[in-house]
């Protein structure tokens, strides 16, 4: 998936000539997919089709011929499209900027435009150009502004990518001829009819040569020097890296990227899609995005009428109130040392501060921090009133925080740990802390594959809508995974395997102390933890874990991760 943008070859320099800070420092900025797909809400003759809805129209969905759909125009009249509604929810949500789409694949313009009459200003009864009224309100509210515009797939243009190969008259269309006479005209007019502009999101590339990408990213560089174009217009052109993939990253990522996530399952709105992520699952994403180094770009459908769903303004606004609360720990925050999440939650940090956010508060009154070699001058829970200092003390190489039976905040508690010396200079050590208080889910990507292959799957649940893993499968002879993990207290641990796979498999886990767990479990074409028994460790320190597969198809049996329970902690 990575090689679909040429990401390999894409060198980060948008923040040596300082367009990127609103992008960089930001981290949260608000996604919007509307067009006339929201007006059909996942519906064709009466039929619901599930998955992404702005592919309603598409020969894999609803195959709805060209014309048929641009007829929906004279139904699209969103009358409660308030612009300044709109902003002013990214920015009671703690978002920084807005990124709408001025042309989805269907090919619509949400934007008035004179290259073609298949726009929200000509073909609609709305008649207005709501992308003129959410800039202008986006400027007045102090937040940045962008279009997507989908370069290569267009639907119902001759010549689009995907589209119909032959004009009206019967005459054979290329895509050259939709790139001169739509592509390049359009994106001309959202580059010079919305004053500055801070993105242009280019999406699906496809096959589109380079020469096209080279001379529409010039364009977009003439145009409109401060707008960043993402790693989605293709060939490597981009000012950073687009993740599309609704996921967070395993580990730290270097450079410029953001994770384009969606508030429920759908980008567009659709009728039945009441799956929205709670603003605790929202926090969490968005801690662990700027954790690994990344801006996290979220979401929203607005319906037929132009709203955003109640549901999904609601969560929002909970989730700037708890960033009003804490904004040095998201905004211009650094990624986490670590480097992954750790089993209560995820780190940012900021000069001297480490900020430990706490997903799941431990019940023991106590937080257990591994591999800090650094000198600790003070640790604190941020945003309560009277004392709020948190007393540790240093056992081996863990600081152990004495904190509070009950978390301090009912979303995500944060501890802010003072250090005595910059973040830049901060002394740690890389093992896997195994934690004694919680659950420690380990995933393949921290350890070491051996005569086995690793990699990154993904599939579709709905259309559209990916889920990814990073498994081991392929398992040759000696095929094995190693983890180096440093243990903080001695003794039993349940060990239970996540894995795929055909009929039932036997898996062996064997530690540096020759403890050794292997079982036969059943396995299916999902992923599944599965128990495999008790695992002991006879000293705290460094040890090792390795898993191999004993029996079983040695090619499609999938290992995502292991987990390790402790077994004394409370209500387990
Ligand atoms: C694309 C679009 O096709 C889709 O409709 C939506 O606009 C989404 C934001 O972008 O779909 C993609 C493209 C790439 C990935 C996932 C969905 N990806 O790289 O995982």
């Amino acid at each position: 998936m990575d090689q679909m943008w040429g990401e390999e070859q894409l060198k980060i320099d948008a923040l040596k000539n300082g367009k990127g800070k609103l992008f960089d420092e930001g981290n949260f900025g608000m996604f919007i997919h509307w067009g006339l797909y929201s007006n059909l809400a996942g519906v064709w003759d009466g039929k619901t089709y599930y998955g992404i809805g702005e592919w309603l129209m598409s020969p894999r969905v609803a195959n709805i011929p060209p014309k048929e759909y641009m007829a929906v125009a004279k139904q699209f009249n969103p009358i409660k499209f308030n612009a300044r509604e709109i902003a002013k929810l990214a920015k009671d949500a703690g978002m920084k900027y807005i990124i709408i789409t001025s042309k989805h694949h269907e090919g619509f313009a949400m934007f008035e435009s004179k290259v073609s009459d298949f726009n929200i200003v000509d073909a609609t009864p709305f008649a207005r150009d709501p992308l003129h009224e959410l800039s202008a309100a986006c400027r007045e509210l102090g937040l940045g502004f962008g279009f997507y515009y989908s370069h290569f797939q267009d639907w119902t243009a001759p010549g689009g990518g995907r589209g119909p190969k032959i004009d009206d008259e019967g005459n054979k269309v290329y895509f050259e001829d939709y790139f001169y006479q739509k592509c390049m005209p359009q994106v001309k007019e959202i580059c010079t009819n919305y004053g500055q502009i801070d993105f242009v999101w280019f999406d699906t590339p496809g096959k589109m040569p380079k020469k096209y990408i080279v001379e529409l990213a010039d364009m977009v560089r003439k145009l409109q020097p401060k707008a960043m174009m993402c790693s989605r217009i293709g060939h490597g052109m981009g000012d950073y890296i687009s993740k599309g993939d609704m996921e967070v990253p395993l580990k730290n990522i270097d450079g410029l990227w953001e994770t384009a996530d969606t508030i429920n399952d759908s980008w567009s709105f659709v009728w039945y899609d009441k799956n929205f992520k709670s603003p605790k699952e929202i926090l969490k994403k968005l801690i662990s995005t700027v954790a690994r180094g990344g801006s996290y770009l979220l979401n929203v459908g607005p319906d037929p009428n132009g709203e955003v769903p109640l549901i999904g303004k609601t969560f929002l606004r909970e989730v700037g109130q708890w960033i009003e609360k804490y904004p040095r720990v998201i905004y211009a925050a650094g990624s986490s040392p670590w480097g992954y999440q750790l089993p209560w939650g995820d780190i940012t940090t900021k000069e001297k501060s480490l900020f430990l956010h706490v997903f799941d508060w431990p019940q023991d009154g106590k937080l257990y921090l591994p591999n800090l070699e650094s000198d600790i001058e003070s640790a604190s829970i941020l945003n309560t009133l009277g004392l709020n200092r948190v007393s540790y003390n240093k056992v081996k190489d863990w600081i152990v925080f004495n904190i509070p039976k009950k978390a301090p905040d009912n979303l995500v508690s944060v501890i802010e740990v003072k250090l005595e010396e910059n973040i830049s200079s901060l002394k740690m050590n890389s093992d896997i802390g195994l934690h004694p208080n919680m659950e420690n889910i380990i995933p393949i990507a921290l350890g070491k594959a051996e005569n086995a292959e690793e990699k990154q799957i993904r599939w579709m649940e709905k259309f559209g809508e990916w889920k990814h893993a990073n498994q081991v499968s392929n398992w040759g002879k000696n095929g094995k995974i190693t983890w180096e993990i440093n243990v903080q207290k001695l003794g039993y641990y349940y060990l239970d395997l996540c894995y795929s796979g055909e009929n039932r498999l036997v898996w062996k886990t064997v530690t540096d102390e020759g403890i050794s767990v292997q079982n036969q479990q059943g396995a299916t074409h999902k992923y599944a933890y599965y128990n495999m028994g008790i695992l002991e460790f006879k000293t705290p320190g460094k040890h090792t874990i390795t898993t191999s597969l004993v029996e079983g198809n040695r090619q499609s049996s999938s290992l995502k991760s292991i987990r390790i329970r402790p077994i004394n902690i409370s209500g387990k």
